[in-house]
């Protein structure tokens, strides 16, 4: 009877355990001084240490404008250090505001690519890129009825075969997004883009409470190292400031189910794309949507089987060792 019992606690807590594993709360991570933008940046003359700016980006001590308040400009800041952990976290302050009231654009891009300085179309980055795009689109250039308001993050992951299409603002080809108001705001705003196991996740702080709001999380999203972290910005017609403050990259220590596998080999992927006219824009809506993949499936399982085998064994122990006891009393 106690043997039962404590075999059963054991395997609750064990079921406990691998739960808290399994929701990855907090990672140990390490900041990445090379890929990381901090003030104060040089004024005139302006050099970044580890980046390059292109276009019409221009470096103040507080922050780097990647488009002015002005039509038809383009900006990126680039990192010259390709990155080499697989499993990542960025941090980026910014803002974005302009005289504009009701009018105002295009937005701006968060990028981890294989290219780097080109400049093209999608937000003062190349179409058909390869790796991930995180656009904050403050512009919708859709015409008819759209799906979502703007301004809109979305993310795309490409490996070099898709086309970025604004005038249906990506909407086709995007894994997930969710509508933010990040605009005009009195606080910098804040984004966190998680990538850590296989899972792609996109945190928000646009409220200057210091709160996270999750806005995309997706899994079996497969991105290589040795790309690069940037950012970029686009006006048209309409314009905005598209600043960045800060930037900061933090290596997560994950655990490598697969040791063999070269991950400055792999191609960008992912398994689920939002199908384009039924998105609902609910920014829990993408938990649902995400799957265990056989390969984690296998290992948690194996954990459990694992984990009986350990507590059957601890409980065979002591029950032996109490029964020595108790026999040792009698004599
Ligand atoms: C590239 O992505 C497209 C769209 O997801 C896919 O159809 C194609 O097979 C991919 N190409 C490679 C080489 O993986
Ligand atoms: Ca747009």
């Amino acid at each position: 009877m106690a043997f039962t019992r404590t075999l059963l606690v054991c395997v609750v807590q064990f079921l406990t355990f691998l739960q808290a594993l399994g929701d990855e709360v907090n990672p140990n991570e390490f900041l990445k001084r090379e890929h990381s933008l901090m003030r104060p940046y040089t004024g005139a003359g302006a050099s970044l240490p580890m980046w390059d700016i292109t276009g019409n980006t221009m470096v103040t001590n507080d922050y780097i404008r990647l488009t002015p308040d002005h039509q038809s400009m383009r900006g990126a800041v680039w990192n010259q250090v390709s990155n080499k952990s697989p499993h990542w976290e960025l941090h980026l302050h910014f803002s974005v505001h302009g005289s504009g009231k009701t009018l105002f654009g295009d937005g701006f891009a968060i990028w981890y690519t294989k290219e780097r300085m080109k400049d093209g179309p999608v937000f003062g980055n190349i179409d058909y890129f390869t790796g991930l795009g995180l656009f904050f689109d403050t512009y919708s250039n859709h015409n008819g009825p759209h799906n979502h308001a703007h301004p809109y993050i979305s993310a795309q992951i490409n490996n070099g075969t898709q086309h970025y299409d604004h005038d249906r603002d990506g909407t086709h080809t995007e894994l997930a997004g969710c509508h933010a108001p990040f605009r005009n705001k009195d606080h910098n705003t804040h984004v966190a883009i998680r990538y850590f196991m296989s899972r792609l996740t996109v945190m928000m702080d646009i409220t200057g409470e210091g709160k996270w709001q999750h806005c995309i999380d997706q899994t079996n999203i497969i991105l290589p190292t040795g790309y690069y972290f940037g950012a970029s910005a686009a006006t048209g017609q309409l314009a905005d400031n598209h600043d960045i403050h800060s930037v900061k990259v933090y290596e997560l220590e994950g655990i490598d189910l697969d040791k063999e596998t070269d991950y400055s080999k792999l191609l960008p992927s992912a398994q689920y794309f939002a199908p384009p006219r039924d998105h609902i824009d609910d920014p829990q809506g993408a938990f649902k949507n995400s799957t265990l993949s056989w390969k984690r499936m296998f290992l948690i399982l194996f954990c459990i089987i694992l984990g009986i085998a350990v507590c059957i064994i601890v409980g065979v122990v002591v029950f032996q060792k109490r029964q020595e006891h108790q026999r040792k009393r009698f004599y």
